[in-house]
């Protein structure tokens, strides 16, 4: 596989499945934070940082819909990569639909902006990004911090009042994301990047009995934690909208789709119908990925057809407590 070694690319350089055949995903290096204090490095300034990210990866998409649900769009620009991965990496190709040039450096590779904040980075080349312009290096390239650091950090930046970190319901939220993390959001990749049964099964099971765990809970409440939207929901969504067109058939996790769910399929509409969350959506990018990147697993490369799914089909969901937080509500309908 693909990865940087001391600052250069090398492209025969980890393994990322076990001696028993299970995936293992790498834990990524740069962890700094924005913090909104006085005397933090990395403060949450309006214009000074750049987010690099994927349509199609399920990790960036949970930034890009805290972005755009907090309204940070003005605050933190934006560069989308192709969602085609060769061996070069996530590369840069602006004339793609939906893709961007690097805004920041012009440069071809995603790589590069890692060597340039780390000549000597030992790392896998991931996205999301959190690029900060002053001090042009990396805060940060893990998903689940950048979302934290956009939702709690910049609320004096942020043109909505949205919390998806709210108090009161903190423990919970964290408690989730920690509790579906392993069989759902990885879990569709340790089933389809396992190379022998035994792992499979195992992945296959934790994944569906994580569903069916979630499926009963929506049954009782909106949202995973309870009446209100919180970064939880935005975690469990990135890998559902995916699930039908992508995991199902591509990483074999073929027991059920979320739309023969009875809650889990008005959960992912409601979520994809709350304002803001479409326009991160990008199927086209997200079955391109997936089908032509992990060449493997589906070695000629063809992008499977279906199921055309209706995310816009009402949903059951609104008249429970709660609902999206009044702000983007009333930002909805301003837009219209
Ligand atoms: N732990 C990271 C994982 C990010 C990740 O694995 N991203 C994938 C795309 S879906 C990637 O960039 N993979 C490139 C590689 O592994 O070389 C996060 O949550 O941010």
């Amino acid at each position: 596989m693909n990865m940087l070694v001391d600052g250069e690319w090398r492209t025969d350089a980890y393994e990322s499945t076990g001696d028993d055949g299970s995936y293992e995903r790498q834990t990524t290096p740069f962890r700094d934070e924005v913090r909104d204090e006085p005397d933090a490095r990395f403060q949450p300034e309006a214009g000074r940082y750049h987010l690099y990210a994927a349509y199609a990866c399920p990790w960036a998409h949970r930034t890009l819909i805290t972005r755009a649900l907090l309204g940070l769009e003005d605050a933190i620009s934006v560069s989308i990569v192709d969602p085609y991965r060769d061996a070069d990496g996530w590369q840069f190709t602006p004339d793609k639909e939906g893709c961007t040039r690097d805004h920041r450096h012009d440069a071809d590779f995603l790589r590069e902006l890692y060597v340039r904040a780390d000549p000597d980075a030992t790392c896998r080349v991931t996205v999301p990004v959190l690029w900060d312009k002053k001090e042009g290096t990396i805060v940060n390239n893990e998903s689940a911090e950048i979302m934290r650091m956009l939702d709690t950090e910049f609320d004096d930046v942020a043109s909505r009042d949205v919390d998806l970190y709210p108090e009161g319901y903190r423990d919970e939220v964290d408690r989730i994301i920690d509790e579906i993390y392993e069989p759902i959001n990885n879990g569709v990749y340790r089933a389809g990047f396992a190379t022998e049964q035994g792992p499979y099964d195992e992945a296959v099971d934790d994944l569906f009995s994580a569903l069916d765990h979630w499926d009963e809970v929506l049954a009782d409440q909106r949202y995973l934690a309870g009446d209100r939207l919180t970064e939880a929901d935005i975690a469990m969504f990135t890998t559902l909208v995916r699930f039908d067109n992508v995991y199902h058939t591509h990483f074999m996790c073929n027991v059920q789709y979320i739309r023969e769910y009875d809650n889990l399929w008005p959960y992912l509409r409601d979520l994809y119908q709350t304002p803001g969350v479409a326009g991160t959506v990008n199927m086209a990018h997200i079955k391109e990925h997936y089908y032509t990147t992990h060449p493997d697993v589906n070695p000629h490369r063809i992008v499977a057809r279906g199921p055309d799914l209706h995310f816009e089909a009402p949903h059951d969901r609104d008249d429970r407590p709660g609902g999206p937080p009044s702000d983007l509500v009333a930002a909805a309908r301003t837009d219209d």
